[in-house]
């Protein structure tokens, strides 16, 4: 079997060497997911009534980091705590983001792409972080260094796949979630209580994460990192080889093939069942 297609959602950006407008995402984003054994696919802004059909193409979708949310998506007014904005990119991610959930497609939300989450879903952002607890989030100096520490909810997806309740993260925002969208739980948390990192209540597999993970996988201690980007290549694993899947035996059916493979999962497959043939294929 082929390997699972991961869709990158593209910043807009322009090209210093001629002033053209070009659709990008970060190298890192790209060298993780292809790491973790996925294709990645690049999606550019585009018209958001195309969603559904481009995401039909991908067996999983990453949102990546990027500039502030048009504080209008959550029924905010602008103001000079609000950085720059890019309105069609969040319509468009907007979108992909109702789309892949409708259509239940594995998703990771990086930073930016954690915040749309919570957006997608109702929820809103907090406006400026240092000017919400008093303490710094952006440190752009160390962006591949781990910066301040976060705690998990043992009882989460994020733990499980993370591996540790207790994770060391850089910290590029400074902006974070503050009301928490429909069917999404806050599962990870700095020291001054801002969230570091959500996921879905439901049957959909999605997390977002507040850190960029993207940067720390090359560290020796990054293996919660790494293992991300592992747990989303594996979940859209999980989807092409079964039509309708539950969580535990979309994560299981993968299990083999990554690093989960040593962490206790319900629903994992019997020896010998036709589930584990189907993974051997
Ligand atoms: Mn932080």
């Amino acid at each position: 079997m082929s390997k699972p297609r991961i869709g990158l959602a593209a910043l807009s950006a322009t090209n210093s060497a001629n002033s053209t407008l070009v659709a990008a995402v970060n190298r890192a984003y790209v060298d993780a997911v292809a790491s973790a054994g996925g294709l990645p696919y690049l999606l550019p802004v585009q018209d958001c009534a195309d969603a559904a059909d481009v995401l039909a193409g991908v067996d999983g979708l990453l949102l990546c980091g990027g500039v502030d949310i048009d504080p209008s998506q959550y029924g905010a007014a602008g103001g000079p705590d609000i950085g720059e904005i890019d309105p069609q990119r969040d319509v468009w991610e907007l979108a992909l983001a109702r789309c892949a959930r409708a259509a239940r497609l594995p998703l990771l939300g990086v930073c930016r792409g954690e915040q749309l989450l919570n957006v997608s879903a109702g929820g809103t952002l907090v406006r400026d972080v240092p000017t919400a607890t008093g303490m710094n989030h952006r440190d752009t100096e160390r962006s591949h260094q781990v910066v301040h520490d976060i705690w998990v909810e043992p009882d989460s997806l994020v733990a499980e796949v993370c591996e540790s309740v207790h994770i060391g993260v850089n910290t590029l925002h400074h902006q974070a979630v503050e009301r928490l969208g429909a069917g999404l739980r806050a599962v990870a948390w700095a020291s001054d209580s801002t969230i570091e990192a959500i996921e879905s209540t439901g049957d959909w597999l999605a997390i977002g994460v507040q850190w960029h993970p993207e940067l720390l996988v090359g560290l020796d201690e990054g293996s919660a990192h790494r293992a991300l980007f592992s747990w989303l290549v594996a979940c859209a694993h999980g989807r092409r080889l079964h039509a309708l899947p539950s969580r535990s035996s979309e994560v299981a059916s993968h299990a083999n093939a990554t690093v989960l493979s040593g962490v206790p999962l319900a629903g994992r497959a019997e020896p010998g069942s036709e589930m584990e043939r189907r993974q051997a294929s």
